[in-house]
């Protein structure tokens, strides 16, 4: 398995976000660790933000944060992470008497400013951090959700919350919307928050309830391939997306496309334009494959599992039109492999990540495949069903 990116350990990164501490704040320790995972999403896209049902599991890619609480107003937040953009130091005071904490550049640092905006325990010491990663950026691995996460699994330390674990997720999420400008569903934050080893996470997205679904078979690997490709469109087609879907579920007179039926959508279709009908017809099939590939998983029926996630991911091809040549590339060429179970586009798309099921024997064989198949340069991870936010000690 050579040519798998290794995974860090948690430990060394915190040693490493350790080091910059002392060296941007004077010599000081930090008193405070913690992490907040990335996800892989198994099944279930793009039905989060039509309260439909997703199938995400937590990573050992993590965000690391350490720090200390300061005495006065002051936050100085440093990223150890070379590849986000200067500065990478950022100082800014804590709004008085709730005034909003407005975005900014750099991008990266709105994450944390958003999360300190929406944290459910004001008011905020100031405070000092270094945050670190090894969720690859951009890649559809939910490198933002981990560090909303991580950032208020911090200030849990620093100013404690109710623990309300559900309400943590859905301010990160709020953070995304208002200081990242994204629509985005639950998912990245939920299982960044409550993720659990071993186990995958069936989420309602309406009842925001989550089933664990066991996965922790030795003979089974869990593969993610990096395209290492980011198409610029992504920006406006997710938001588009969310307002098609909205407009599909207004037309068929749902609250959401989560109440609609393939026979509602069927008997509105000539309300509903071509490309409105096709998003309607993803998001309503993928939330219906979503609860059967759970119920798969739960009866080690991986081959039927195999199959829904390359349907789920023609359906995000030829229906979402969220995949691109790359992804559609990575797929075609796992599937070619005996051992492979099945093999889809993960998270939001256009470009990013696809995610392989296959047997533990066939991984070395999948891979030498997939690269001589691909024409670009891919990376792989085998990765492990993962615990989610924690604190770590120092
Ligand atoms: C992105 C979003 F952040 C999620 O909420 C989800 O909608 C996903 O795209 C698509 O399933 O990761």
């Amino acid at each position: 398995m050579a040519s798998c990116c290794p995974v860090p350990s948690v430990k060394d990164m915190v040693a490493e976000a350790r080091r910059v501490f002392q060296e941007s704040f004077g010599g000081q320790d930090p008193e405070v660790a913690v992490c907040a995972p990335g996800r892989v999403n198994l099944i279930g896209e793009h039905t989060d933000y039509n309260e439909g049902f997703v199938l995400p599991m937590a990573l050992p890619l993590v965000t690391v944060m350490v720090g200390s609480r300061t005495r006065d107003q002051n936050v100085s937040v440093v990223t150890a992470n070379e590849a986000v953009e200067e500065p990478r130091r950022v100082d800014f005071e804590l709004p008085k008497d709730n005034q909003p904490l407005s975005p900014g550049q750099p991008n990266w640092a709105n994450y944390v400013k958003g999360v300190v905006q929406h944290y459910r325990a004001q008011p905020l010491p100031g405070f000092r951090a270094v945050v670190a990663s090894s969720v690859p950026l951009g890649g559809g691995l939910s490198s933002s959700a981990s560090l909303e996460v991580a950032v208020y699994t911090f200030l849990q330390q620093l100013c404690p919350d109710d623990g309300d674990k559900v309400a943590k997720a859905v301010a990160c999420q709020k953070a995304e919307h208002t200081h990242a400008g994204v629509p985005c569903g639950i998912m990245d934050q939920f299982v960044s928050v409550l993720g659990k080893e071993g186990h995958a996470l069936l989420i309602d997205c309406r009842s925001l309830e989550a089933t664990l679904v066991p996965l922790a078979d030795p003979s089974l690997v869990i593969l993610i391939t990096n395209s290492n490709v980011r198409h610029s469109l992504t920006g406006s087609e997710y938001p588009s997306r969310r307002r098609q879907c909205e407009e599909a579920a207004a037309i068929l007179g749902k609250g959401s496309l989560r109440e609609a039926t393939l026979q509602d959508l069927e008997d509105a279709k000539g309300r509903l334009d071509s490309v409105t009908f096709r998003r309607a017809r993803h998001v309503i099939e993928e939330i219906w494959r979503t609860t059967q590939a759970a119920e798969a998983l739960k009866q080690g029926a991986y081959r039927e599992f195999g199959r829904l996630m390359v349907e789920s991911h023609n359906s995000l091809r030829d229906h979402y039109e969220v995949s691109c040549k790359e992804l559609d590339e990575l797929v075609s060429a796992a599937m070619g492999v005996e051992g492979v179970y099945g093999s889809r586009m993960t998270g939001g798309g256009f470009g990013g990540c696809t995610v392989t099921l296959l047997e533990a024997e066939a991984v070395d064989r999948a891979i030498k495949h997939i690269k001589e198949h691909y024409s670009g340069s891919p990376t792989f991870y085998i990765t492990k069903p993962s615990e989610g936010a924690r604190v770590l000690s120092l």
